[in-house]
């Protein structure tokens, strides 16, 4: 597979405005996706907020493993005061984030407060890859629908200051893809997550790649979900789905609709929950 170096110039607007922000911040919280947590971390902007007080946030909990989400929990706590789990789509999430900023903004208002002042809003900011849910995490910590959120990756394109309270303001920021990627494995993991757009990768590698995941570590999922048998070789798997989703064109298996079908089963959690990167 040729390299990939998917940077579009709206993204590196985006760091170069993450990184003017920075200074006006209290506190960042950073998403990853549970899926493949260290996939979705991003050097690029890890440099920029290393001297910030940080949350982690591991999101949609609901699409990953729970087994290995504890893991990758336990993982991550080593290296950083607060890291939870959350599943977005569950209301009471937006409470839980805000229990975390303020735990984590509770020093700077009592600065303020010894100071004689007015504790002011904690300045949060949410970072993360593309499609990761920056913009549903705020709709929640909010209570309303006050950032745009659409399962594409790279939809909220502008930074935007949402005042939540008087204890907390939020800046939404566009997702930022990392500009090079150590590794191929990297790139495939963010393709299958819906992080990077989905023609930038051969949609035939993707579906191979997912496959010889799935065989190994979660067989039973992936016969049960197609009701197919043969899944150790790629095409017989592939010709499987076409048969019995009756993928046909012109009499003969359509594979591209099996692989489009493929992929975006993975990606609503049609195969149940898992996660790509395994500790
Ligand atoms: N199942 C599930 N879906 C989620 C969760 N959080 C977000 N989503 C969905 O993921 C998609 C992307 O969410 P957004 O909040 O727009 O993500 P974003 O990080 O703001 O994306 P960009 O603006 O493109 O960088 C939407 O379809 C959300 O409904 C979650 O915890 N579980
Ligand atoms: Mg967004």
């Amino acid at each position: 597979m040729a390299e990939i170096h998917w940077f579009p110039g709206h993204m590196k607007k985006a760091l170069i405005n993450v990184e003017e922000k920075i200074k006006l911040v209290d506190v960042i919280v950073e998403l990853l996706d549970s899926r493949a947590p260290l996939s979705s971390l991003n050097d690029d902007l890890a440099k920029l907020i290393q001297n910030k007080k940080r949350v982690i946030v591991l999101s949609k909990t609901d699409l990953a493993d729970i087994e290995q989400t504890k893991k990758w929990l336990e993982y991550f706590k080593k290296n950083n005061d607060l890291v939870i789990d959350l599943d977005l789509s569950k209301p009471n999430s937006g409470k839980i984030i805000s229990n975390c900023v303020a735990r984590v903004g509770k020093p700077i208002w009592d600065k303020q407060k010894a100071k004689g002042m007015k504790p002011q809003p904690i300045k949060t900011m949410i970072i993360g890859i593309p499609n990761v849910g920056k913009s549903s995490l705020i709709n929640r910590f909010a209570k309303r629908s006050a950032a745009g959120v659409e399962n594409k990756p790279g939809f909220t394109r502008g930074q935007q200051w949402i005042k939540v309270s008087n204890e907390f303001v939020l800046l939404d920021t566009p997702g930022i893809l990392p500009m090079n990627y150590e590794n191929k494995k990297k790139a495939m993991n963010l393709a299958l997550l819906g992080s990077i757009r989905e023609d930038i990768l051969p949609i035939e590698d993707m579906c191979r790649d997912l496959l010889d995941f799935l065989k190994f570590h979660y067989p039973d999922s992936l016969k049960a979900r197609f009701d197919i048998e043969n899944i150790d070789n790629f095409e017989d798997a592939i010709n499987g789905i076409c048969e019995r989703r009756k993928l046909l064109s012109n009499g003969t298996y359509d594979l591209q609709r099996a692989y489009k079908l493929l992929l975006t089963e993975f990606k609503n959690g049609l195969l149940g929950q898992i996660t790509l990167e395994w500790l």
